[in-house]
């Protein structure tokens, strides 16, 4: 018997991007658990990457090509060899392509956040081709928006700093479900005697745990910000001698915080003024002090309309009262790109055919653009789409419309899956793709600072192949013959990082393999002294940019489309706001179909507060309707006061198969798009809710 310990990576979308060890006893992996040596992972695994084994080997592993034989989302397929699989697929772009490639669509988000298998070959592949571009923006660009507007790029507090943070404002995130690394260390915190506030409009796991929890409306953070700065500048609780130095546009800001009493900004957030006045107070005055306060801001709170200028807000908190002198300070939001990562090297846009038409087709609008006719404005029709990484039919916003995108007879679609997913029974082609124990990659991270190496752990299951060697396959029947495209998947990962670049100068492939990790060499306060990334090199209150690209230049609130103050024609139908946050046990829609998570969370349920279940005679255990004008799902109502009231909440995101009535929280999100960035509104949502007749 031989048993070795692989230095692997769990690829999942989540800040934490863990160091693992994989345990591998002749040839099979028996388990998985966090690198007790990795200072961000500290030995520790979430429950869904613990077991990790049981996804790899479950029993519904696609294991060779398959073809479809059913209808369209029927799922029903057939086997076939490879080399049939990627004629099939290898003739079909070709016939498209020599009418016009734009036709074709990659699709793909963070199944995997690999650098190789997530962002190199597949993308050269569809650069050479001429294929549209696909704008991802499903997760985090609104944010990320709003947050290089004002910081200049996605930098921030590191992680490994939190411990030592006096108060530590959790805004719109839940880390002991989405970022538990964090969490560990806010607890630390907190041991030693630091305060703990969450904003949220639910009482979520980590609500319950801090010391405060403000429950604000959906989609009124910007105005939380705004009153805070009031509060701030009303009561001099401000660094002047930062805001001096360090930062631009402070008296144009004055007077636009000035329109924001906490009275009035109480009003929309659905709060009392007191809480906004105490929450400024303890902010600036812990600042005052000289402590060290941190905002840990997460993307729930950009998940609608207004979403990037709420970043934006409470990106320009910090820099008033001078919370980034502290290397404990400050704000994280993101910290992707503290990474200098080569994306040029990887993607190979050089490739892209000189001269010939672009067109970009925004990822959270797949359902409207798949139903596009060819026009002058759109392009051609959407012809074939190569789905990896993702599972569009359950995560994409008003899903009925994706679902008749997806059905339609006259698309060609390709999906590369590990499993059956909801978006796999609409392939024409199902390819069956490794997963991380089963390939190498690369990593950055975005919620801390190491560079990682992921290492095979065992073989490819079945006849299972990684992304990469799939379009490299594809490649040569397409008749590409750059030399990239014959690059080994080590070749490029050894590529991931720039190594002239003084943060990753230390990087060397082979050398990170063998250690699993290195850390970049990055300043520990990024901000202390200014140095901020935008044009003016501070912290902009004041952003010219912003007016170049149509935005108010100031901190300012936009409305949801969607809400009892902003749309009361449309809550006189739809009183109650929803919104549809990570399950813990799942990540996004991966895991739902892992036996044992899935048996945690039960069935899908319906968070709703005691007033508006009585209103409507809802009992713990009913069986609820959930809809709008956009459709409707079915879910097992919770009787709690954790939703707010005028609030229900469905943590997410179900695979639609396994529901009763086949269909997510996605059938009643909408498909318009936040302020900046592009990015979908999940969370920016009206429905009623009723209680299901049973016969
Ligand atoms: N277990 C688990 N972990 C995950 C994921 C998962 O699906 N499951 N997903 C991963 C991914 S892709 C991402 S992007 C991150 C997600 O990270 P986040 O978007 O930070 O998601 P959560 O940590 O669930 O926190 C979202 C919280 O925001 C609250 N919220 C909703 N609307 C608003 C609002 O308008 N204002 C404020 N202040 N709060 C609001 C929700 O109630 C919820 O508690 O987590 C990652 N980690
Ligand atoms: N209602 C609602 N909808 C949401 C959200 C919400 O909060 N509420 N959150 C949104 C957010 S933040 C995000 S990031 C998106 C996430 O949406 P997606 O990025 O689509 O994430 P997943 O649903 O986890 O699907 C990833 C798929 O990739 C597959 N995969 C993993 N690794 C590999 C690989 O190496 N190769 C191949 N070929 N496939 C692989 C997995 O099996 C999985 O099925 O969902 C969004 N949708
Ligand atoms: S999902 Fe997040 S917490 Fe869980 S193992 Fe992966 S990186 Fe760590
Ligand atoms: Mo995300």
């Amino acid at each position: 018997m031989s048993t070795s310990i692989i230095r692997a990576v769990c690829p999942h979308d989540c800040p934490d991007t863990c160091a693992l060890h994989v345990t591998v006893t002749d040839g099979v992996a028996t388990e998985v658990r966090g690198d007790p040596d990795h200072p961000t992972t500290a030995g520790v695994l979430c429950t869904k990457v613990s077991r990790y084994t049981e996804r790899t080997y479950h029993k519904d592993r696609l294991l060779y090509p398959q073809k479809r034989v059913g209808k369209k989302g029927e799922g029903k397929f057939e086997r076939i060899s490879w080399d049939e699989a990627l004629d099939a697929i290898s003739a079909r772009l070709k016939i498209v392509a020599v009418k016009n490639p734009l036709a074709i669509l990659p699709y793909s988000y963070a199944g995997t956040m690999g650098l190789v298998q997530g962002d190199s070959m597949s993308h050269r592949f569809f650069h050479q081709l001429g294929a549209s571009f696909l704008d991802r923006t499903i997760c985090a660009t609104a944010g990320g928006t709003g947050y290089k507007y004002t910081v200049g790029a996605r930098i921030g507090t590191d992680i490994e700093q939190t411990q030592n943070a006096q108060l530590i404002i959790i805004w719109g995130g839940n880390p002991i479900a989405s970022s538990l690394h964090f969490w560990m260390r806010a607890q630390e915190a907190k041991r030693k005697g630091a305060k703990l506030i969450a904003i949220d409009p639910y009482r979520s796991l980590t609500a319950e745990k801090c010391h405060q929890h403000i429950a604000l409306l959906p989609g009124t953070d910007a105005v939380l910000a705004l009153g805070m700065m009031h509060v701030l500048i009303q009561d001099d609780l401000l660094d002047h001698d930062y805001i001096a130095q360090y930062t631009l546009g402070f008296d144009q800001l004055k007077q636009r915080a000035q329109e924001w009493p906490p009275e009035r900004a109480a009003q929309v957030c659905g709060i009392s003024t007191e809480e906004i006045i105490d929450l400024a107070r303890t902010y600036g005055e812990s600042a005052k002090r000289g402590e060290a306060s941190m905002i840990r801001m997460n993307y729930g709170v950009q998940r609608v309309h207004g979403g990037g200028m709420a970043v934006r807000n409470i990106a320009c908190l910090p820099a008033l009262v001078g919370a980034w002198r502290h290397a404990a300070g400050g704000t994280q939001l993101s910290l992707s790109d503290s990474f200098p990562k080569n994306m040029a090297a990887l993607q190979r846009p050089d490739l892209f055919p000189l001269g010939q038409q672009q067109r970009t087709i925004n990822m959270s609008t797949i359902g409207d653009d798949l139903m596009q006719e060819s026009s002058d404005k759109f392009g051609p029709r959407i012809e074939a789409l190569i789905v990896y990484n993702s599972n569009p039919v359950a995560i994409a916003p008003e899903s009925s419309v994706v679902a008749q995108g997806f059905a339609r007879e006259d698309l060609f679609t390709v999906v590369l899956e590990h499993f059956q997913t909801d978006t796999a029974d609409y392939a024409d082609i199902l390819l069956p793709a490794t997963t991380q124990l089963e390939h190498i990659d690369a990593h950055s991270a975005y919620g801390h600072l190491y560079m990682m190496a992921n290492n095979a752990a065992i073989a490819p299951q079945g006849e299972a192949k990684p992304n990469t060697e799939i379009f490299r396959l594809l490649a040569q029947r397409m008749g590409f013959d750059d030399p990239c495209f014959s690059e080994s998947d080590d070749q490029i990962a050894a590529q991931a990082f720039k190594k002239d670049d003084t943060r990753a100068i230390h990087f060397d492939w082979n050398s990170l393999k063998k250690a699993g990790w290195a850390k970049l060499r990055v300043a520990e306060a990024p901000f202390a002294h200014g140095g901020f990334l935008t044009p003016s090199g501070k912290c902009e209150f004041y952003s010219q940019s912003m007016l170049d690209d149509g935005l108010d230049p100031l901190p300012t609130y936009i409305p949801p489309y969607e809400s009892r103050l902003s749309n009361p024609e449309l809550a006189k139908k739809y009183p109650l706001a929803m919104i549809s946050p990570p399950a813990r046990n799942f990540l996004n829609s991966s895991f739902v179909n892992v036996q044992s998570l899935r048996d945690t969370e039960g069935e899908p349920h319906l968070d709703i507060h005691p007033v508006d279940a009585a209103q409507r005679q809802i009992a713990s255990g009913d069986r609820v309707k959930i809809h709008n004008d956009r459709g409707s799902f079915v879910a097992l109502a919770r009787v709690t006061d954790k939703a707010r009231q005028g609030l229900v909440v469905g943590l997410s995101i179900w695979w639609k198969k396994f529901a009763s009535d086949y269909k997510n929280a996605n059938e009643v999100t909408s498909q318009r798009l936040t302020d900046m960035g592009g990015g979908p509104t999940f969370y920016d949502v009206l429905v009623q809710v009723e209680k299901v007749q049973t016969p």
